[in-house]
């Protein structure tokens, strides 16, 4: 299904072997509650991954000369969720082993579940979603993307929400009675500390899943379950730069995307925040670089 690889590479920046990063494209989607249309969202965020400038202006440095290899599309056709997950897992597992960092691009929230399997030691998974997740199940599935993030703290232990805006009950009952750190949309909106107070919430590895929905409607309309009263674009990608900056990031995912024809800003601002990423991590390992401070 996939006709290009992430940012369309030639082959020379491409290969497994050379490739710092690994894009695991994965068009996963069977409990959608509301909106439908993440299995869409791999192949898009690829497509439109093609039309970024590749150096980035902000870090002065052109990313892709790492190497980004992008898996081919997983076979989804009859398999169960369990399936899929070990599928996942697999891959993220053999890129860690290789000293690679591993993006998945969902495909509903569930997908996440693979790569936080594959992670071994000790981790905080960083959410940053309009939806807590934490349900013990929904719909009679545990796997339910309303539930992904309570199955990761059942995998790590160590949780941490931020951008939050839906929650039931449940869900903050269980928050509470388990000191789960949580960082309201409200709170980012009313501006102050809000990255550093995230930062010291987080151990020094962290695998960071982003639902694309944490992102106010304005900047991201095209999701399964909209939230108004989001992060910008900006916030997002101020605090990824932030983490890239002090911590050690494990793996990423972004998840959620369901594009809206004609409505191509979406999955390009989707293309865009992962691009970021790398070059953050890019940027500040490389300590002699002279603009360390700037982003
Ligand atoms: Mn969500």
């Amino acid at each position: 299904m996939v006709s290009h690889n992430f940012c369309w590479l030639d082959k020379c920046f491409s290969t497994y072997d050379k490739s710092e990063t690994i894009i695991i494209p994965v068009p996963f989607e069977t409990t959608s509650t509301y909106g439908t249309g993440s299995i869409k969202g791999p192949h898009a965020i690829i497509e439109a991954s093609g039309n970024m400038e590749l150096y980035d202006e902000q870090c002065a440095i052109n990313p892709c000369e790492k190497g980004i290899h992008t898996v081919d599309t997983l076979n989804l056709s009859a398999k169960g969720t369990e399936k899929v997950l070990a599928d996942i897992e697999k891959i993220v597992k053999k890129a860690i082993t290789s000293g690679k960092f591993p993006v998945v691009l969902g495909g509903e929230h569930t997908v996440s579940l693979g790569a936080i399997r594959a992670l071994k030691g000790s981790f905080t998974v960083l959410s940053i979603d309009a939806h807590a997740d934490m349900r013990t199940e929904y719909n009679n599935s545990k796997y339910n993307h309303a539930c992904v993030m309570r199955r990761a703290f059942d995998i790590c232990g160590h949780v941490v929400l931020a951008g939050v805006r839906s929650m039931c009950e449940e869900e903050k009952n269980f928050i509470d009675n388990n000191n789960i750190p949580v960082f309201y949309a409200k709170d980012i909106a009313d501006k102050g500390e809000w990255i550093k107070a995230i930062i010291d919430s987080l151990k020094d590895n962290v695998y960071i899943s982003l639902d694309v929905d944490a992102l106010d409607p304005s900047f991201m309309p095209a999701t399964g379950t909209p939230e108004p009263g989001g992060l910008s674009y900006s916030d997002v990608v101020s605090l990824l730069s932030e983490i890239a900056k002090s911590k050690n990031i494990l793996g990423f995912d972004i998840v959620e995307l369901a594009p809206i024809k004609h409505l191509h800003f979406a999955e390009y601002t989707a293309a865009k925040i992962v691009y970021k990423l790398l070059a953050f991590r890019e940027f500040h390992r490389n300590k002699n670089n002279p603009r360390l401070n700037q982003p």
